[in-house]
């Protein structure tokens, strides 16, 4: 079995950072229930799409394992069949902007009338206070949480990381929130409601740069390199550019082929115990005992000139070379890997972690399986659904309403294209339809 086998989830998300927790808990085997619009969907099915009319990789990577029901949320009909979900899930999760899950009718007090057992998780951006009702992108959280005051070049503007700390982040807070309701739950038959902020959730991946705005009162961060350089501090942490972010100093040195390669790099860690490898390695063996780089004191000051003698050896190898030759003798390093080289690492296919899906518009397609291997829930990842694939048959299996109630349902317009808030395109929406019946002739 899986680990959330019996587990399910009432999936309210959309964009990222919701449909990231809920695609994790589907793959530690959640039956996750996607609700989405109808003739919409989740804003991402059309966003940055590759091929025209079909559900975008921006969709598909962060829906995989799901089921895809339609309901308009705002319809008589369709607050009936969700209040039926809620009776039937264990999670509701959602990541609406502040207030709308209640504007739907889904307070608190409603759902937990209906299922006193319901767990309603939330991604929002900011916890209570003055900025409680904003609405909030991952790159809004980069900035409110520290993360973009701290990286980047000391010189240079703040910048964003392509980490999604902010949306992909917080949906790993949100699910590890979930797990843990889940497991009070099975003591106290209560459910409860979880939150994870955005601001909240970057703040934590940040936390090391609270530690260093501790610090900065007794003294200036010596292993920022700006000390070795004999720039003062000013009165917040400030950005590190490359260095380590803990004691060991650490930077990012060319290698052979940078000119042309832009990846051509590799972070380079003088870590204190492997300090005479490293000597040995560069070619300065004199350094292991010289007064002004034996001890790691001795060496702060010096970190700009020593890492860029250790540029010249590196410069002279691949970062494959340097990796190897390093490694080989316990010098951490780590090579500036593309995303063209990570989707072609053959290794990471073979552990699940990137995974090839196919999908019946669009083909086959990589994304991230479960970065959590876990030795006793067996992981297996299945393409995002297309939109609605699964109304009838939850209607039918999950939520037990029969040929003429269905029947009702649909000519109601609540799991329809009747009520739509945004404006369809006729094309768009009769593409999606023939799109729908070719899938429905492929499989069925
Ligand atoms: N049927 C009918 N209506 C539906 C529906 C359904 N199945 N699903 C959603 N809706 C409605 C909602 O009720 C809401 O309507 P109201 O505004 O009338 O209450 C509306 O669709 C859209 O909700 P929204 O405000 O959440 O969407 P948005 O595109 O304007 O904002 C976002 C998007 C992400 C900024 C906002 O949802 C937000 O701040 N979320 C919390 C933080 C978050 O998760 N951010 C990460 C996003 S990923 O980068």
């Amino acid at each position: 079995m899986k680990a959330l086998e019996g587990v399910r989830i009432l999936d309210f998300t959309h964009v990222q950072s919701g449909p990231t927790c809920t695609q994790l808990l589907a793959y530690l085997g959640a039956d996750v229930i996607k609700v989405e619009r109808p003739g919409v969907g989740d804003i991402t099915r059309g966003q940055l799409r590759d091929v025209p009319n079909v559900d975008s990789l921006y969709f598909t990577m962060l829906n995989g394992n799901k089921r895809s029901i339609t309901i308009d949320s705002k319809h008589p009909k369709g607050k009936e069949i969700l209040d039926r979900l809620i009776k039937h899930c264990d999670v509701l999760v959602e990541n609406f902007a502040p207030g709308a899950l209640d504007r739907m009718g889904l307070t608190w007090d409603h759902i937990h009338s209906l299922n006193p057992r319901m767990i309603v998780a939330s991604v929002k951006g900011f916890g209570p206070g003055p900025y409680e009702d904003c609405k909030v992108y991952e790159n809004v959280a980069q900035c409110a949480g520290g993360s973009a005051s701290t990286t980047g070049f000391r010189d240079g503007p703040p910048l964003v990381t392509g980490a999604q700390i902010g949306d992909s982040g917080t949906g790993l807070h949100l699910a590890l929130g979930i797990v843990a309701a889940l497991y009070q739950r099975n003591r106290t038959g209560r459910g409860q409601q979880v939150l994870a902020a955005m601001q909240d959730g970057v703040l934590n991946l940040c936390r090391v740069k609270l530690r260093d705005q501790q610090r900065l009162k007794h003294g200036p961060l010596t292993e920022y390199s700006q000390h070795g350089q004999g720039i003062p501090f000013g009165e917040a942490v400030p950005r590190a550019g490359n260095d380590s972010g803990g004691g060991q100093p650490g930077w990012i040195l060319k290698c052979k082929g940078w000119e042309s390669d832009p990846d051509s790099y590799i972070y380079f860690i003088t870590q204190a115990p492997v300090w005479e490898p490293i000597c040995d390695v560069i070619g300065e063996p004199g350094w292991k005992t010289h007064p002004d780089y034996a001890t790691p004191k001795a060496r702060l000051p010096r970190l700009a000139q020593i890492f860029a003698r250790i540029e010249e050896w590196t410069m002279s190898k691949t970062k494959f070379e340097v990796m190897n030759l390093c490694n080989a003798v316990d010098i951490p390093v780590g090579p500036i890997l593309s995303m063209k080289e990570i989707a072609e690492d053959e290794s990471l296919r073979r552990t699940g972690t990137i995974v090839e899906v196919d999908h019946p518009m669009r083909g086959k397609y990589l994304t991230v399986g479960n970065p959590i291997k876990l030795s006793d829930s067996p992981a297996e990842v299945t393409r995002a659904p297309l939109l609605g694939e699964h109304t009838e048959e939850i209607l039918r299996n999950v939520l037990s309403y029969g040929d003429e109630e269905i029947a009702v349902i649909e000519a109601s317009g609540a799991i329809g294209e009747t009520r739509p808030k945004r404006r369809i395109e006729p094309a768009d929406s009769a593409i999606r339809a023939a799109a729908t019946k070719k899938f429905n002739g492929r499989t069925r």
